[in-house]
């Protein structure tokens, strides 16, 4: 029987390319080259399935080249890189892989939020650049967490394990935001209060954004926003790029508008806007909020036994468009 080929675009774990060996024709990308969309596009146009990483772009242009594409499984829970329409349209099945990364990436953004409050990698940077000659009242005065406001704009799994350890952890007082309210048993498991976007940018001590990247939650954070915070808030991005405005960020943090702000993620990442790496008051990450072994093998054995599942069976586990599904059984 002959086997489907598969693209792995990006190197991955090498017992995960073993895997996928089993069951397919396998062309990978163990050498990790990034590769231009139309370098993509090429790859491609050959192959039954694909296992993104969730940096690749897959529209309609690249769709239009690939006649046997019938699956793309993407190792990451957002899917801002994929035109999920269009791969309805061709009848490409869209995966992402949710769940397995909640509570570390729950770990990650209150991670963030502490270094960022606390100032501990500024403070870092001053010791190992040997400017630590005495004690001082206020060196490195930062601000609390416990018993503080924690503001949460986007409360989907990801936001709701944030509030948790917001409420229950810390004693923080949880106020969120959403496109739509939470049932109250969940806002109580949660300890969240609901509040409009202006009141939780006006009350909240630290601001912590997970929301979804759409077109709708382009620049959520922007100039306007940013002067509706409390002069001495941090915000924390573990979003999405682009979910803020990283010009009017940089420029809010060098005015001290806000007191210090989290990113781990960036408009136009890899690059980072070249003003939020001069100023001192901003703690950065090179978007791993779901990166501990554990988590990554959890989300590449997703994505790959949506592959698995989808070209051997005609079944997916967590399908993103499953219309597609019950279309491809129909033909
Ligand atoms: C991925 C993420 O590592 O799952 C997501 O949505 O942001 C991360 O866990 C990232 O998408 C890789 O690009």
């Amino acid at each position: 029987m002959t086997r489907a080929k598969i693209l792995v675009a990006r190197a991955i774990f090498p017992e995960t390319i073993e895997k996928l060996k089993t069951h397919f024709e396998v062309e990978s990308n163990q050498a990790d080259e990034t590769w231009s969309p139309s370098q993509l596009a090429d790859r491609l146009k050959d192959k039954a399935g694909a296992f993104t990483t969730g940096t690749e772009r897959i529209d309609g242009a690249l769709l239009d080249g690939c006649p046997h594409l019938r699956i793309c499984a993407n190792m990451a829970v957002g899917y801002n890189n994929f035109d999920v329409d269009a791969m309805t349209a061709h009848g490409v099945l869209a995966t992402n892989a949710p769940d397995v990364l909640t509570e570390t990436t729950a770990d990650f953004g209150f991670a963030l939020l502490m270094a960022t409050a606390r100032r501990v990698t500024e403070s870092e940077h001053f010791l190992r650049a040997g400017k630590w000659t005495k004690w001082s009242y206020d060196m490195f005065a930062g601000s609390d967490i416990h018993g503080s406001t924690l503001g949460i704009i986007g409360m989907g799994r990801i936001g709701q394990g944030i509030a948790r350890r917001g409420a229950m952890g810390f004693g923080m007082k949880v106020v969120y935001h959403n496109r739509s309210r939470l049932d109250a048993a969940i806002e109580a498991q949660c300890g969240a209060t609901y509040v409009s976007k202006e009141e939780l940018l006006r009350t909240a001590d630290h601001v912590v954004l997970v929301v979804p990247y759409s077109a709708a939650s382009h620049h959520t954070i922007g100039e306007a926003e940013l002067a509706l915070m409390k002069p001495t808030a941090t915000l924390v991005n573990i979003a999405r790029g682009g979910i803020v405005d990283d010009a009017a960020l940089a420029k809010a943090l060098k005015d001290k508008r806000i007191a210090a702000a989290g990113l781990d993620v960036f408009e136009g990442e890899p690059k980072v806007h070249p003003d939020l790496l001069t100023v001192p008051n901003v703690v950065l990450t090179p978007h791993i909020a779901s990166a501990t072994v554990p988590t990554r093998r959890a989300m590449a054995d997703l994505a790959a036994d949506n592959l698995i599942a989808y070209l051997t069976r005609g079944e997916a586990l967590t399908p993103l468009n499953p219309a597609v599904i019950g279309a491809a059984k129909a033909s």
